[in-house]
């Protein structure tokens, strides 16, 4: 089926240092936006899901020269590392993006070159404090007891000519654009940090740095002694990982629809830096910039010190993929900062998945194998019990579109989860088992098996965004021939789309029970 667009979605992540390898604060935007595209499609939306890497700066440049490598071929291995992670994560992307790829770097010299032309940008001396590792200027006011307020490491004094974005002329502009348009930043608590910080007077953006500082990024194209300032240079992705100045037609289909998924950490630079650059370059803020919360670790702030980095690629190895994804999206509310720990994820995977789930799905099956030779029966007429199944699977489908749009991941599962709850409860009401003991039975039973199966193919279907192999499996164990990533909530949602006569495929366990002795002994 070709259902008809409902229209054009377009979702980012930040782009990533390639400092360091990637962790579970990583993993954790990139598999949200991977949630979101997948449902915004299942929805019939032409979507497209950009990701990449942010490569320039001093950040990069220092990792590079700590290992003694060139600061290229560092990006060249350390990429390899997020897009591999990508791709065990089952991450969807239509593009990734590499800040030091050609078409990024012409599209930033153009805007430069452009907003330089126009006098947006003017150079001029900077006197003041700089911190080194946020690459950030701040002035003698900003510093908390003399350091960084950001990240409270020490700052250096520094005086340098350097080029400014005329930032400040559009402060009034972007306060009225963030109170006209209550979604553009979510959630509220965020747009009102921004409102507050928006209270004093906006400063103008300085937006080059001195080579005979640092050469690891893009010269200004139009003064050879200097390169951009990462910042400038990396949220220009956004726009030139979808054709700006090189693909019109794909540009404008999916600009201004942006979605960006951030973490609380790059708000200001989000919310203010990136929509008064558009309006300088003449172009509309995205729709939305969603900051989510911050993860910590077994009550600590995850650092390489305290060595207490959780390795995405080790979770998948303990647990599995959708084990992981399906942690990530039902344990925090989207935009609440939230704490991992091996015994919260195993209690959700022993609850939510190999009780639950695993349990109907293995249950339903086996008894459709083993009372009908593993052949989807033919229902016959319903009764209140069965209409009621069908009713909560409705109310579900009716009810995940909003909290989807709502970025309301958790709560999306929570209500998925009442058709798995309401089929558990149907299966123990109905009772097959005692059903098969009479043959005048047969058709009450094979109406309450069909009636269980297609619940699961509904979950299924609802599940596949959050858990794509786990949903995949579901879907061929039940007979089912169509491809599940061509389905349409609309009409493949409807109560119905699993032919009797279909043939079942022995089930192994979704998700086996984890042994909490066994599994600590290991970890
Ligand atoms: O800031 N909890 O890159 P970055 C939740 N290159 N999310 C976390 C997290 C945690 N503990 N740690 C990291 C940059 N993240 C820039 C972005 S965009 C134009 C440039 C996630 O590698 C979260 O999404 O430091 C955060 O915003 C991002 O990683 C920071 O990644």
């Amino acid at each position: 089926m070709c259902p008809k667009s409902k229209g054009t979605f377009y979702i980012t992540t930040p782009i990533y240092y390639v400092n360091d390898v990637p962790h579970i604060g990583h993993a954790y935007t990139t598999v949200a936006a991977d949630v979101l595209v997948r449902f915004k499609r299942l929805e019939g939306y032409q979507a497209f899901f950009l990701t990449g890497t942010d490569e320039h700066g001093q950040k990069v440049e220092k990792a590079a020269q700590e290992r003694g490598v060139d600061p290229k071929v560092h990006c060249d291995e350390m990429v390899k590392r997020f897009q591999s992670l990508w791709r065990r994560l089952n991450i969807s992307n239509d593009d990734f993006i590499r800040t030091t790829e050609d078409r990024h770097k012409k599209v930033v010299q153009k805007i430069l070159q452009d907003l330089y032309d126009r006098g947006e940008i003017y150079q001029a001396s900077y006197e003041g404090w700089y911190c080194i590792p946020c690459e950030r200027f701040w002035t003698e006011k900003d510093l908390t007891e003399g350091k960084c307020p950001d990240c409270l490491r020490e700052v250096v004094e520094i005086s340098e000519k350097n080029y400014f974005f005329r930032m400040s002329q559009y402060q009034s502009w972007l306060i009225d654009h963030i109170e006209k348009n209550d979604r553009f930043i979510l959630p509220p608590s965020r747009r009102n940090e921004i409102l507050g910080f928006l209270q004093n007077p906006l400063e103008d953006l300085c937006i080059s740095r001195p080579k005979k500082r640092l050469k690891w990024g893009i010269e200004i194209p139009f003064d050879p002694d200097y390169v951009t300032y990462v910042w400038f240079d990396a949220l220009i992705n956004y726009v030139s990982g979808i054709g700006y100045s090189s693909d019109n037609p794909r540009f404008s289909d999916f600009w201004p629809e942006a979605i960006h998924l951030i973490g609380k950490d790059i708000l200001t630079t989000h919310t203010v830096y990136w929509p008064t650059m558009l309006r300088g370059i003449g172009l509309t803020p995205p729709k939305m910039v969603f900051a989510h919360g911050w993860w910590t670790v077994e009550g600590k702030k995850m650092s390489k010190s305290l060595q207490n980095v959780v390795e995405p690629n080790r979770l998948i190895d303990t647990y599995g993929v959708d084990a992981l994804r399906y942690f990530l999206m039902r344990e925090v509310p989207f935009g609440m900062d939230g704490d991992f720990s091996h015994a919260t994820m195993v209690h959700r995977i022993n609850s939510d998945l190999a009780n639950d789930l695993g349990n109907l799905f293995s249950r339903a099956l086996s008894m459709v194998i083993r009372y009908f030779d593993g052949i989807i029966p033919v229902p016959s007429s319903l009764q209140e019990i069965d209409l009621r199944l069908q009713e909560s699977s409705a109310k579900v489908i009716a009810q995940l579109p909003g909290q989807m749009n709502d970025l309301a991941f958790n709560k999306a599962l929570i209500t998925l989860w009442e058709i798995v709850s309401a089929s558990n409860k149907y299966v123990d009401e109905t009772a097959p088992w005692s059903l098969a003991k009479e043959e005048k039975d047969r058709p009450r039973l094979a109406t309450v098996l069909y009636q269980t199966l297609e619940a699961l193919r509904i979950i299924a279907l609802l599940l596949a965004p959050f858990m794509p192999t786990t949903a995949e499996k579901m879907w061929t164990h039940l007979g089912m021939e169509s491809n599940l990533w061509e389905q349409n909530l609309e009409a493949d949602g409807n109560w119905g789309g699993l032919k009797p006569g279909g043939k079942i495929v022995k089930p192994t366990p979704l998700f086996p029970r984890i042994d909490t002795t066994k599994m600590e002994k290991k970890i």
